[in-house]
């Protein structure tokens, strides 16, 4: 049976339709209630938050819903003496939160109101002479700061400011013999690695150094048989991987292998589903069984995993959480619904896989950015 998967299973009754302005409240109430234990200790990430929740609601068409002047003050307020910015207010500045501060700021055609070279060049000084990116001055590495280096300069016209070339020859060593990626040299690979990774490659034009049926064949066996898809072998399915795995099968031009078939592909019930007089004998059904499952491994099945991005919305309180019935939260809401308009939910917004923001603000500023078909 090769490797052993866990799974969950989506419970009986699960929520069938998107409840988008239940998520559309639940993100405006979110900022609001500032007493809550949860709003607080999340103040870390308090402008990732922001943007979460920001593109959430330009994807639900809600954007109106915020002040501006309020959100882009609040920004502006994150930003640290010509350099970069940190989560919250008198936080030391990241390149994670500087990235989430210049996507808020394109969001809102903003920009001009920091200091944009003061970002750049804090930017800047956390690359490393490797390539790789510091996330901040206490020097964690890992790909996912590349990924913010990138996007970053990328949407402020600005990648000549640090070293391409050896940013992704960085990046192509922590490629693993899977064609996936881990977050530095020689480690594991993960979903989320490979979207910092793709979309790094993406951004800089350098998608040929992709092995991509190798890479989307490991993409696509993320999915089980509940629907979700999982971060790597062994585990759990959790929302987020909606966004990690089908961005990144999306840049490299295999969405495609997204079926709509609606399988019902585990042996029990192909079994159940076998008319009795069929002139097939047990060993024939077992084959058959085994190119179906094959079938299923290579095509994300989009009807079940839609079904189960659905089953982690709360009705009670709006928002999606990592798993049916877990606590909501605004980053499983923002992969959730931005995973939905991956999979071509025409009544939401289009996403960039690249960039995790709106295709219609990357498109006004008319980045380059490489996309496979
Ligand atoms: C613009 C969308 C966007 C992102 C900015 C910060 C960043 C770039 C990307 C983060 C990438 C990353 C590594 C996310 C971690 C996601 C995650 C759920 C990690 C947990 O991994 P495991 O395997 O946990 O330890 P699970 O729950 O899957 O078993
Ligand atoms: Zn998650």
């Amino acid at each position: 049976e090769g490797t052993p998967q866990s799974d969950i299973e989506l419970p009986v009754n699960s929520p069938v339709q998107l409840w988008k302005l239940k998520h559309r409240d639940y993100i405006v109430n979110y900022g609001k209630s500032k007493d809550d234990y949860e709003y607080c200790m999340s103040e870390y990430l308090r402008i990732n938050g922001v943007y979460w929740g920001i593109t959430a609601l330009c994807l639900l068409d809600q954007l109106d819903q915020l002040n501006k002047t309020e959100v882009i003050d609040f920004v502006k307020s994150c930003q640290h003496p010509s350099s970069g910015f940190g989560a919250s207010p008198n936080h030391d500045p990241h390149i994670l939160s500087t990235l989430s501060a210049i996507q808020i700021l394109t969001i809102y055609d903003a920009v001009d109101e920091i200091d944009v070279d003061g970002a750049v060049n804090f930017i800047h000084c956390q690359q490393q002479n490797d390539g790789s990116f510091s996330g901040d001055k206490w020097g964690e590495i890992d790909n996912r700061f590349s990924f913010c280096a990138l996007a970053c300069l990328s949407l402020l016209g600005r990648l000549d400011a640090i070293n391409v070339d050896s940013a992704i020859d960085f990046i192509l060593k922590c490629m693993n013999f899977d064609g996936a990626f881990g977050c530095k040299p020689g480690s594991e690979s993960h979903s989320a690695q490979v979207y910092c990774c793709v979309g790094s490659l993406a951004i800089t034009g350098r998608l040929h150094h992709l092995n991509i049926d190798a890479l989307g064949w490991w993409l696509s066996e993320r999915q089980l048989p509940s629907g979700g898809l999982n971060g790597r072998p062994e585990k759990l399915p959790d929302v987020c991987y909606s966004w990690w795995v089908l961005s990144s099968l999306a840049i490299i031009g295999k969405l495609h292998w997204i079926n709509k078939v609606k399988a019902i592909l585990s042996r029990d019930n192909i079994f159940r589903h076998c008319p009795e007089n069929l002139l097939l004998n047990h060993i024939l059904l077992t084959k058959i069984n085994d190119i179906l499952q094959l079938l299923f491994f290579f095509l994300i099945v989009k009807e079940k995993l839609i079904n189960f991005i659905l089953a982690c919305q709360d009705k009670e309180t709006g928002g999606i959480a990592d798993k049916p019935g877990d606590l909501v939260d605004p980053f499983h809401t923002l992969f959730g619904i931005a995973g939905l308009s991956l999979l071509g939910d025409t009544t939401l917004k289009q996403v960039n896989p690249v960039y995790c923001m709106p295709e219609e603000v990357i498109q006004k500023l008319r980045l380059k950015v490489q996309m496979l078909n």
